[in-house]
């Protein structure tokens, strides 16, 4: 039994010891060292080096080693014969509500200025947005989205969500595609976005999209930098009709020293640990998949190639 592990700049020790100490016997390789390309079927995958696939040719399934995988499909060269899958893991749902709903209570409870002032020693009592006041607009109601929806519907937000097709979620109103997407933009006090990265998501946190929402809106990004035109985003929180955001996650990670994101008083950032994969607890998944390959069962967390999530 063997599985490879294709990745660049990634710590593997907590990946080779969850795997090992699932499956002892299992024969773990890593791109570069490893030999034998030929026999390798099953392959886990974070920010490969583009064209890295087309050195396995009986690759058939790659993995990956995370929820998102843009960074698999945005190689050319991808085996056509591979299904590829991503992690399903219920504690990175978990995880991300935890993470966006602290960033929802930092926003509408005014932490972020009330440690401003302490670091200059002003006692400055302000108000704050109650939780049955605010609508949260979730972009994307995939695994991580619903979730998300859920937990922030649940401390008291009224939330909207936005997909491609239509969803059905108790307490939340999904609005579907391009003809639901100004009235859901209209009612977000608070935009969260959780969309995967394709080409139709991308760059849609623009002007457009911001000026359709509520004055005072607040942008929350935990998707991907690509989501996000910057300098947009900028100017709409000059002019003031945004009144900040919080981002996770950037076009250039980590984000350049010179960036004008990190002295932005209105903009929050944080290091792209929304929801980080536990190797403890996705190796179920990926080993479950393993065995199916090896059976010719159907895999769980596939991935449309057209659609691309
Ligand atoms: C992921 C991520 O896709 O961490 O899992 O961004």
């Amino acid at each position: 039994m063997s599985i490879t592990i294709i990745t660049q700049g990634k710590d593997l020790t907590p990946w080779v010891n969850a795997l090992k100490e699932k499956r002892p016997e299992l024969n773990v390789r890593i791109y570069p060292e490893d030999t034998n390309r030929e026999d390798v079927e099953f392959a886990l995958a974070w920010n490969h080096p583009i064209g890295a696939f087309k050195k396995y040719p009986n690759l058939k399934c790659i993995s990956s080693m995370g929820a998102g995988v843009d960074h698999i499909l945005k190689d050319p060269e991808l085996p056509e014969a591979a299904i590829i899958t991503r992690i399903t893991d219920p504690n990175l749902a978990k995880d991300m509500a935890e993470f966006t709903i602290a960033l929802v209570m930092n926003h509408v409870r005014g932490l972020s200025s009330f440690k401003i002032a302490e670091q200059k020693q002003l006692w400055k009592p302000t108000g704050y947005l109650r939780t049955e006041d605010v609508t949260v607009g979730v972009m994307g109601v995939g695994v991580l989205g619903t979730h998300v929806a859920r937990q922030l519907n649940k401390i008291g937000f009224k939330v909207n969500g936005w997909a491609s097709t239509a969803k059905e979620l108790e307490n939340v109103e999904v609005y579907v595609g391009q003809n639901g997407l100004n009235a859901f933009l209209a009612a977000s006090d608070i935009l969260i976005c959780l969309l995967p990265l394709t080409k139709e998501t991308a760059n849609i946190l623009n002007k457009d999209t911001f000026r359709k929402l509520p004055e005072g809106a607040f942008i929350i990004n935990v998707a991907r930098g690509e989501h996000l035109v910057e300098q947009d985003l900028i100017e709409m929180i000059d002019e003031g009709h945004l009144s900040g955001a919080s981002l996770d996650v950037f076009r250039e990670e980590p984000l350049p020293k010179q960036h004008p994101f990190w002295e932005h008083p209105k903009i929050n950032i944080t290091p792209h640990i929304a929801s980080i994969t536990n190797p403890a607890t996705a190796v179920s998944q990926i080993l479950d998949n393993y065995d199916r390959l090896k059976n010719n069962e159907p895999l769980t967390g596939t991935v449309s190639l057209t659609k691309g999530y």
